[in-house]
Parts: C-alpha cells; sequence; structure tokens
C-alpha cells in the first residue's frame, strides 16, 4: 500500500530481489494491457489517463485470475488492493500475511513524480537523480527506451492523489482492524527499507539483506 509515486514499485524490485516472492503490479499489469490494446488495456486507459481508479470488478477479475498462476510460494502485491471492496474480495479468494503501507509526504511525492522514467516491459523505474539509468533514456537491462508515465503528468497526479485519499485510505483501516497492517513512514525509500526488510523477515526467510545506505 501507498500513494502514487510512495515507493511501491522501487520497494518492491528491493524485496522480490532480497526475499524468494513473485511480485504482481496492479498498474505494470494494466499498462501491459494497454500497450497490447486488450478489452481491459481499452477500457482501463479512459480511467488511468484521467486519474482514476479502474472499476473494482475488472481490478478483482484481472488480479485474482493472475493470482492463481502463484499457487506454489509467496507474493507481494503491489497497488491492489485500492478500494474496500477490492480489500474484501482479495480476503475471500485467499489469505495475506502482512500490509505494507509505505507513507510519505505528498509534498516529496510530487517532487519524484517529475522526475520518474520507465520501462514499460518489465515495470522497472528510474529516477533522473535518485536512480539514474546507466545511459540516459535507456534501460539497464534491455537496452530499450525509457517513457515517462501519460499518468505523470501534474495535473493527473493531482487526480491520483485525491482518489488515494477518498477511496484508498481507507483499505488501511480495514487492514488496521484485521491487525496485518504496518505503517512505515519517511522521505526515503533508503529510510524505508531496512525497516521493510526486517519486518518481512519475521514472516519470511530472507535471501539476503541487500544494503542502499540510508540517505
Ligand atoms: P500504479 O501504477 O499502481 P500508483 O499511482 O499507485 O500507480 P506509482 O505511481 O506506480 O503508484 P510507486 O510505485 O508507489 O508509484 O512509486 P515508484 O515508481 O517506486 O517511485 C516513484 C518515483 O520516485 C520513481 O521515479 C522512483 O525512482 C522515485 N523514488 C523512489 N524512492 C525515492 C527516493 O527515496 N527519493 C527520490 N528522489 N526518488 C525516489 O497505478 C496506475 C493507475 O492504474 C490504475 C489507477 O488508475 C492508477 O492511477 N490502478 C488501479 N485502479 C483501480 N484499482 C487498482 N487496484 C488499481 N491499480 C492500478
Ligand atoms: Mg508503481
Amino acid at each position: 500500500m501507498g500513494a502514487p509515486g510512495s515507493g511501491k514499485g522501487t520497494i518492491s524490485e528491493r524485496i522480490i530481489k532480497d526475499f524468494p516472492m513473485k511480485h504482481l503490479s496492479s498498474g505494470d499489469l494494466l499498462r501491459t494491457n494497454m500497450k497490447n490494446k486488450t478489452d481491459v488495456g481499452e477500457t482501463a486507459k479512459r480511467f488511468i489517463d484521467n486519474g482514476h481508479l479502474v472499476p473494482d470488478e475488472i481490478m478483482t477479475k484481472l488480479i485474482t485470475n493472475e493470482l492463481s498462476n502463484f499457487k506454489n510460494g509467496s507474493w507481494l502485491l503491489d497497488g491492489f488492493p485500492r478500494t474496500v471492496v477490492q480489500a474484501k474480495d482479495l480476503l475471500k479468494h485467499t489469505e495475506i500475511d502482512i500490509a505494507i503501507d509505505l507513507n510519505v509526504p505528498f509534498e516529496v511525492i510530487i517532487e519524484r513524480i517529475q522526475g520518474r522514467l520507465v520501462h514499460i516491459g518489465s515495470g522497472r523505474v528510474y529516477h533522473t537523480e535518485f536512480n539514474p539509468p546507466k545511459q540516459h533514456g535507456i534501460d539497464d537491462v534491455t537496452g530499450e527506451p525509457l517513457i515517462q508515465r501519460a499518468d505523470d503528468k501534474p495535473e493527473t497526479v493531482l487526480a491520483r492523489l485525491k482518489a488515494y485519499q477518498n477511496q484508498t485510505e481507507p483499505v488501511l483501516d480495514y487492514f488496521r482492524e484485521k491487525k496485518l497492517l504496518q505503517v512505515f513512514t519517511g522521505r526515503y525509500s533508503n529510510e524505508l527499507w531496512p525497516k521493510v526488510h526486517k519486518h518481512l523477515s519475521t514472516r519470511i526467510e530472507p535471501l539476503q539483506y541487500t544494503d542502499y545506505g540510508t540517505g
């Protein structure tokens, strides 16, 4: 859990490097569908481009379908659930052990999102200063071009933050009541990372600990 730009993708990449887990990002899945012009992608685009959430029934179907491929082993959901309806549907479908919330101030987020570059094929995220690619505008792994997300325009970011406050913050209370929620507060992913690693290690044996410093 975490607002747009709070670092869910960044921390997720670190988690799957250090823990034996699979990563499923609802946003990456939607962007792949948009790129491939599937029916889901075409419908989702209308909502995403305006900074609105995609309707619950589409999202729940999409994610629970994908989760059925992850029957064995541990997995990490990034960006789902985003409404209380989605959270209830998820728990009807499966159990979860931990909900992590990255609580980063909105003013930090707005500044960060302006510098984001993404590789659509893999979902890898970069930042012009915080995490620059080795070669400007090029993905380190595939050599393919990086893009700025269409929904990272300032006015769309504001709509996304509003959707987060109205529709997603109540999910935090839902998980808190179920005693699943752990909140990590800070301004930098490097500051949150060791705490997230430690907390996850209480439930799943890490493969290693990668140190990114603290600044
Ligand atoms: P997404 O794709 O899930 P958002 O809006 O939730 O999109 P987003 O924007 O992907 O979240 P993030 O993953 O939380 O952000 O953050 P990130 O990409 O790791 O970090 C943001 C930037 O900051 C990057 O450039 C990163 O390098 C940099 N950064 C990270 N840490 C630091 C730091 O410490 N310092 C600095 N300087 N920079 C840093 O969803 C997109 C849309 O899909 C739909 C919605 O329309 C949504 O708006 N959608 C759903 N709709 C309904 N239900 C769902 N469940 C949905 N899921 C997606
Ligand atoms: Mg993301």
